[in-house]
């Protein structure tokens, strides 16, 4: 695919997140034991900032339990946070999920009708990667919904309320044919009555539409804006150096999300400081979410970075919906 100069000059003047100059904002020091705090959960309750942050242990076990473990960090300015020891997801030891659920990371938080609901893809088991869903009131406790989708989906994202009468939520399923068309993740889309069962499953976006989302792509919880919902993205591009882990965005018709009516051309952020280039997994960036500030025009996003620490990077909210105008809706993906 040959680029014009058009294309060139979008990639070249697109819009980029600005990190904090204190970054990163929490580091593997910040958990005894810990040898990464990374990919987190984030929404606000009342005035604090919340993050469901994701920890690997050296050991591999936390406490006596194995895998990895989901812990609260609060904090009143968005920048300091105190990370609770107490886990508030870890494996769990009742079924179904003591045998589907090794560890909780990725969590997507998405606040509606008075419940922080949470999904996360249990994982790492030869049941493969699948949806569970919770919710909590108070990130104190926390109770299990169901398993919402099979192997392989890695982590639906819910809207943060019903549209045209349905919950609607985004999927990610894992190797959908993988082969020279579809490679090793897709977007979907899919609606439910009552959160739990899904369907009308419709086909959303493949990977492909930009060099820094070539092989994988994967959604978090869409924000609803005047101009549509607006939707952080991550792609992977791949090199002989392995894959690269980038951000970009998304935005979808307010009255029909399964429609894309703009999309970043060129990624918002890409691994390119020390502490996203090397780590755990090195040339990472990925989120789980973002907080959008309205009044202030101002997006902020908590982002694990190279699966190690977590970074933040903010921009302005409706600068980010132009930018996906500005760049359109993808070319149709299809059979050939
Ligand atoms: C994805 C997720 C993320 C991780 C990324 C890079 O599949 O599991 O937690 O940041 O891989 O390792």
């Amino acid at each position: 695919m040959s680029m014009t100069e058009d294309d060139q000059a979008r990639l070249l003047s697109g819009y980029q997140l600005q990190r904090d100059d204190r970054n990163p904002l929490l580091t593997p020091a910040d958990f005894p034991g810990a040898a990464a705090v990374f990919n987190c959960g984030q929404t606000m309750m009342g005035d604090e900032t919340i993050l469901l942050v994701a920890i690997i242990h050296r050991s591999g076990h936390y406490r006596g339990v194995p895998g990895a473990t989901s812990h609260v960090a609060r904090s009143a300015d968005g920048i300091h946070f105190q990370i609770n020891p107490e886990p508030f997801l870890q494996r769990p030891d009742f079924e179904p999920y003591r045998r589907i659920d090794q560890g909780p990371i990725d969590t997507r938080v998405t606040y509606m009708e008075d419940w922080y609901y949470i999904v996360h893809p249990g994982g790492g088991c030869p049941w493969g990667t699948l949806g569970i869903l919770g919710r909590t009131k108070d990130f104190e406790r926390y109770e299990y919904l169901d398993v919402i989708s099979l192997p392989d989906n890695r982590v639906p994202c819910l809207f943060p309320g019903k549209i045209g009468g349905y919950y609607m939520r985004l999927d990610r399923p894992y190797r959908v044919a993988p082969n020279e068309h579809h490679t090793d993740g897709n977007m979907w889309i899919a609606r439910s009555p009552d959160l739990v069962h899904w369907g009308h499953f419709r086909p959303l976006l493949t990977p492909g539409f930009a060099p820094w989302a070539q092989t994988k792509i994967g959604p978090t919880s869409p924000i609803r804006t005047e101009k549509g919902w607006l939707t952080i993205i991550h792609g992977v591009a791949l090199s002989c150096a392995g894959y690269r882990y980038s951000l970009g965005a998304m935005l979808l018709d307010l009255e029909d999300p399964e429609r894309i009516i703009g999309l970043t051309r060129g990624s918002i952020l890409s691994p390119d400081t020390e502490y996203e280039r090397q780590g755990v997994v090195p040339n990472v960036v990925f989120t789980c979410g973002a907080i959008a500030e309205p009044d202030a025009d101002r997006i902020r996003m908590y982002y694990g970075a190279a699966d190690t620490c977590i970074g933040l990077a903010t921009g302005s909210l409706s600068g980010l919906v132009e930018a996906c105008l500005r760049d359109g809706p993808p070319d149709e993906g299809g059979c050939n």
